[in-house]
C-alpha cells in the first residue's frame, strides 16, 4: 500500500511481522480501501453528506456544529503545515483537558496525515518526557493552561521545534495563526496502514509503552463494538470522564458519537458532580465512566432519574457486581461493561443491557475472538481460569518495544488478565494475572474480596492486594474508604472481616484492614496497586 508519509519514522519502527498479532476482517464493515484518511470519514463525510449543521461538538462556552469543527480542523491543518512544517508521519503532542478545541487540534492533526500523541492533562514535564523521546514527537499543541508542563519537558528534548497553545488570546495563539488560513483543506491521502494515533498506555509502572494504531484501526473500532453492543442513534448526546488521550476517552468521546452523526460534550473537570451536572444541563443520553464513578454517582439516583440518560458505559477496571445492581436500582438503568486495552484501542468482550450478567464482562464483541488459555498458550476448558488472548481487526504493535514479545504470543494478544470463561461464552474476570494473591497455598482474586467488601454499606470504595507474610507468603489485605458517617476504628475492621467471612469463603477474608480517605488512581480512574503496595 502507498504510505503518504514522508517522515517513516513509525513504520520504521513497527514490530517485526512475526511478532505482530493475527489480524482478523471477518465483518462485512471491516473491509477497508487501501487509501484511508478516517479524519475523512469522522468528520467531512457528514458535511459532504449534507448534515454540516448538526450539533457536533459541545463545551461549557462552545457549540459547534459539524461544519465549526470541520472548518476548524482544516484550518489548523494548514497552520500544522504551512506555519509549523509539519510533514506527514511527523508526531504531534496533544496536550490538553477535554475541550472542543482538543478535538479539532486532533483532527486538523489527522488530515495533515501527522500522528496524534495526546496525554493525559495532569501529566508533568517529568513525565510527558519519556513520551517526547520514545515518539521522537516534533511539534506540539496544547492548551494555554498546560503550556510550562510542555515547555519543561521540550527543554529536556531538543526534538521539540514547534509548540503552539490553544484556549487563549493574544496574536501568538494556535486560534489567532488559524484566522490567516481558509476553512478548506484537502485532506492527506493515507494509507489505510498508515499510523494516526500512538496511545501510551496509563502505566501503572514502568517506562511507559507507546502503541500504533493506524487510520484502518480507528475505523475498526467504530465498526464494532459502538454498532453491536452500544447501539447509540445520530440523536444521542454522549458526556463522559475519562481524557481524551485514553483511548476509552477518544471512542467514547469524540470517535463513536462523530462516527454515526451524533454529539458529544467535552467536560474538563468530569469528577461525579461535574458529571451529573453536565448529563442534567446538556440533556446528555449516553455516559462513559468508570466503575468507582458509577457507585460515587448513585447517591444521585432520583436525579438522574429526571434527566435524559439512556445508557451507561463502564470500562477501564472491574465492574463489581454490587455496582451493577447499586446503579439500576437507583437510576433504572443497566450498565454496560466492556474490556478494552490501549493495546487493542477499545472494547472487545462486553455486553447490552439485554444480556448483561452480573459479575461477567460480557461475550467477545463480533469482529473479535477471544478465549482463555495456559501458560503454554493452550485454550483452556470452559470454567477454567487463564489468560486472556483476543485477536481481532486491531491489535499490539508497540513501538521499538521489547515488551512486543509478552502482549503478543502466536498471534494472540494476551492483555495481562485472568479470566474464565463459562459455557455460555460470558467472559468472567478474576484478576490481573500478576495480581493473583497465593495465601498459604490458596489463590486468591482481590476482586473478590473487593466485592465481599462492598457489600457492607459502610464501604464506599476499597483495594485489596497481597502483602508478604512469613508465615503464609502473603496475606489479604484491604484498603477502604468508609461512607460519610462511620468511623474508622478497630470495631468497625472487625465487623468488615466478619462480614466478608460471611459472603465468601472465609480464608480469603483480610487479615489487614486499612482505611483510607481516597485511594490511589491513575488519571484514567485505574487503581494504582502498586502505589498500595508501597504504602
Ligand atoms: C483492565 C478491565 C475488567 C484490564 C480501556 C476501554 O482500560 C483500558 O485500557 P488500559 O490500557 O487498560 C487495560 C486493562 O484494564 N480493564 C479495562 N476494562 C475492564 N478489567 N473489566 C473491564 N471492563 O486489566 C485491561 O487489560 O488503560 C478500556 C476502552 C479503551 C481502553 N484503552
Amino acid at each position: 500500500m502507498p504510505t503518504a508519509h514522508i517522515d517513516t519514522f513509525a513504520r520504521d519502527h513497527l514490530p517485526p511481522v512475526e511478532q505482530q498479532p493475527d489480524f482478523l476482517f471477518t465483518l462485512p464493515e471491516l473491509q477497508f480501501p487501501e487509501q484511508l484518511n478516517c479524519a475523512t470519514e469522522l468528520l467531512d463525510r457528514h458535511v459532504r453528506e449534507g448534515h454540516g449543521d448538526r450539533a457536533c461538538v459541545r463545551g461549557p462556552r462552545e457549540q459547534w456544529t459539524y461544519r465549526d469543527l470541520w472548518e476548524r480542523a482544516n484550518r489548523i491543518a494548514h497552520v500544522l503545515v504551512q506555519d509549523m512544517g509539519l510533514v506527514p508521519g511527523n508526531r504531534v503532542l496533544l496536550h490538553a483537558p477535554n475541550t472542543p478545541m482538543m478535538v479539532a487540534c486532533w483532527f486538523g492533526i489527522v488530515k495533515a496525515g501527522g500522528i496524534v500523541v495526546a496525554t493525559m492533562p495532569l501529566l508533568r514535564a517529568k513525565e510527558l518526557k519519556p513520551i517526547l523521546e520514545i515518539g521522537q514527537i516534533s511539534h506540539a499543541l496544547c492548551d494555554a493552561s498546560l503550556v510550562e508542563e510542555v515547555q519543561g519537558a521540550a527543554q529536556a528534548v531538543p526534538g521539540l521545534r514547534e509548540i503552539r497553545c490553544f484556549n487563549a488570546a493574544g496574536s501568538e495563539t494556535l486560534e489567532a495563526a488559524m484566522q490567516a488560513y481558509a476553512p478548506l483543506f484537502d485532506n492527506v491521502d493515507t494509507a489505510a496502514d498508515d499510523t494516526c494515533l500512538i496511545g501510551f498506555t496509563s502505566g501503572t509502572t514502568g517506562i511507559p509503552k507507546a502503541t500504533m494504531h493506524f487510520h484502518r484501526d480507528v475505523m475498526a473500532i467504530c465498526a464494532c463494538w459502538p454498532r453491536s453492543v452500544l447501539r447509540a442513534t445520530a440523536d444521542d448526546v454522549f458526556i463522559g470522564s475519562p481524557p481524551l488521550g485514553f483511548t476509552f476517552g477518544l471512542g467514547g468521546l469524540v470517535l463513536f458519537p462523530m462516527s454515526i452523526g451524533a454529539s458529544t460534550v467535552l467536560l474538563e473537570k468530569a469528577g461525579p458532580p461535574q458529571l451529573l451536572d453536565g448529563i442534567r444541563d446538556f440533556g446528555a443520553t449516553v455516559v462513559f465512566t468508570a466503575p468507582t464513578s458509577y457507585r460515587t454517582l448513585a447517591a444521585r439516583g432520583e436525579e438522574l432519574r429526571a434527566t435524559r440518560l439512556r445508557k451507561c458505559v463502564s470500562a477501564g477496571e472491574a465492574l463489581p457486581a454490587s455496582t451493577r445492581t447499586l446503579w439500576r436500582e437507583a437510576t433504572g438503568i443497566e450498565l454496560i461493561d466492556g474490556i478494552g486495552a490501549t493495546e487493542m484501542l477499545h472494547i472487545f468482550i462486553s455486553a447490552d443491557e439485554q444480556s448483561a450478567r452480573a459479575g461477567a464482562t460480557g461475550k467477545v464483541v463480533p469482529g473479535y475472538e477471544a478465549c482463555v488459555v495456559d501458560d503454554d498458550g493452550r485454550p483452556l476448558p470452559p470454567g477454567t481460569v487463564g489468560k486472556l488472548a483476543v485477536r481481532g481487526p486491531t491489535g499490539c504493535r508497540y513501538l521499538n518495544d521489547a515488551r512486543q514479545q509478552a502482549y503478543v504470543k502466536n498471534g494472540w494478544n494476551l492483555t495481562g488478565d485472568a479470566y474464565l470463561m463459562d459455557e455460555d461464552g460470558y467472559f468472567i474476570y478474576q484478576s490481573r494475572t500478576d495480581d493473583m494473591i497465593i495465601s498459604a497455598g490458596y489463590n486468591i482474586a482481590a476482586p473478590e474480596v473487593e466485592e465481599g467488601l462492598m457489600l457492607h454499606p459502610a464501604v464506599l470504595e476499597c483495594a485489596v492486594i497481597g502483602v508478604p507474610d512469613a508465615e503464609r507468603g502473603q496475606i489479604v489485605k484491604a484498603f477502604v474508604v468508609l461512607r460519610p458517617g462511620h468511623t474508622e476504628d478497630a470495631a468497625m475492621v472487625k465487623t468488615l472481616q466478619d462480614f466478608v467471612k460471611k459472603t465468601i469463603a472465609p480464608y480469603k477474608y483480610p487479615r489487614a484492614i486499612e482505611f483510607f480517605e481516597k485511594l490511589p488512581r491513575t488519571q484514567s480512574g485505574k487503581l494504582q496497586r502498586f502505589r498500595l503496595r508501597e504504602s
